[in-house]
């Protein structure tokens, strides 16, 4: 079994309804086991300022699956949640799914960059990761996590519960 880190986001239609219905849906699909999950985190909007506040949270499962398939099992619950994807980046969301993690790999091919692009300087990955990793946690490429949360400001992040 493989050790997979997954970073929920949502800021529309009740937006902690929402990454609560996503853990439960991602842990029922075959070969992927809930492992943990870290609390509800509330942000401000990166990128575009005109639309809500974000609901973040981290998923640890271990999976069987190949990490490909795992980020189409992932895109085919956003499509279920009614992601419309409009073209603008960093635009509002029902439910966002990002392979932040795949073990230790580093994966660089046309549709998955693992370990996912702007992990390391991004609060509402990196506080609630660091709830539920070990601090000793490597991240290829960037790092050990504990320093990357150490340098990495909370921008407005705040634990909802
Ligand atoms: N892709 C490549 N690597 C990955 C990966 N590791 N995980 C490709 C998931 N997908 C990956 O993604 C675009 C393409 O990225 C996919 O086709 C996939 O093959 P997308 O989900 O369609 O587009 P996106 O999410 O709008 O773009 P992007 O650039 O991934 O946005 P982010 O980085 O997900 O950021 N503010 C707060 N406070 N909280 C947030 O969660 N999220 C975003 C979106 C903006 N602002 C935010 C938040
Ligand atoms: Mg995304």
């Amino acid at each position: 079994m493989i050790k997979v880190y997954i970073g929920l986001g949502s800021n529309l239609d009740d937006p902690a309804d929402k990454i609560r219905s996503a853990r439960l849906i991602i842990a029922k699909q075959s070969k992927i086991k809930e492992n943990s999950f870290s609390s509800l985190y509330s942000s401000p909007p990166m990128g575009p300022q005109d639309q809500p506040d974000y609901v973040n949270a981290v998923m640890c499962i271990d999976t069987d699956l190949p990490a490909l398939d795992l980020l189409k099992v992932l895109q085919a619950i956003e499509n279920d949640f009614g992601r419309v994807r409009k073209g603008e980046q960093w635009g509002a969301r029902t439910l966002d799914l990002d392979l932040l993690l795949y073990a230790d790999q580093k994966i660089e091919h046309p549709d998955l960059i693992v370990p996912h692009i702007g992990l390391s300087e991004r609060a509402f990955v990196l506080y609630p990761l660091q709830e539920i990793a070990a601090n000793d946690l490597f991240v290829p490429g960037k790092g050990l996590l504990e320093q990357l949360v150490a340098q990495c400001p909370l921008n407005g992040l705040k634990r909802l519960i």
